[in-house]
């Protein structure tokens, strides 16, 4: 089975990882289908969340990282895949997850939400608070791989876009 892994990835953190790295061995193929929304600020521009995934998913074959705009159920008829894959990581997130679930469900019948519950030891992780702390020089290696931490202090240095 072929699944979509949809995110905005702003940027890719060990939380993401995890989930990739569990459905790679639960699915034949995942794909990570990366936002293109040029009205959402980013801190990555698409080409650079793209290669800190490429950078980081190198090992996996049956792993492929994509863009997509406009509407995920468009991209998924498109890519002749009907199952997402979505992480869940506390109460806190089940809201939007059930209405963005349901609503693709009622643009696309056919497409199915699989949730992945997130690993005990990632559950307080997103890219928000990652970006939190690097910008006010906090460590964040124990959250992020190599190359992202180095991206994530260049831009902090540089300014966000
Ligand atoms: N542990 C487990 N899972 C995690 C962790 C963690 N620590 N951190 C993040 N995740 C999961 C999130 O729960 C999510 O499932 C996934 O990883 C990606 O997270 P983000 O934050 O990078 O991505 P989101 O939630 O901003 O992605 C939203 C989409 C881009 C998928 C969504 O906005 C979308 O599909 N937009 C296109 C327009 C559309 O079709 N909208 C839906 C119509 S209702």
């Amino acid at each position: 089975m072929v699944v979509i892994y949809p995110g905005s990835f702003d940027p890719v953190t060990y939380g993401h990882l995890d989930i990739i790295d569990r459905c790679s061995k639960k699915f034949d193929k995942v794909i990570v289908a990366v936002l293109n929304n040029k009205s959402k600020k980013n801190m990555f521009t698409i080409e650079e969340r793209v290669e800190l995934l490429e950078e980081v998913l190198n090992n996996y074959d049956n792993v492929e990282v994509d863009t997509f705009s406009g509407l995920l159920v468009d991209y998924a008829r498109e890519k002749g895949c009907t199952t997402m894959v979505r992480g869940l990581r506390a109460v806190s997130d089940f809201e939007y997850e059930m209405q963005m679930a349901l609503a693709n469900k009622k643009l696309k019948p056919d497409i199915e939400t699989i949730f992945m519950v997130s690993s005990g030891k990632y559950t307080y992780l997103s890219s928000s608070i990652v970006k939190e702390v690097a910008t006010f020089g906090g460590d964040i290696s124990c959250f992020v791989p190599h190359n992202v931490e180095t991206a994530l202090k260049k831009k902090v240095k540089g300014g966000s876009q």
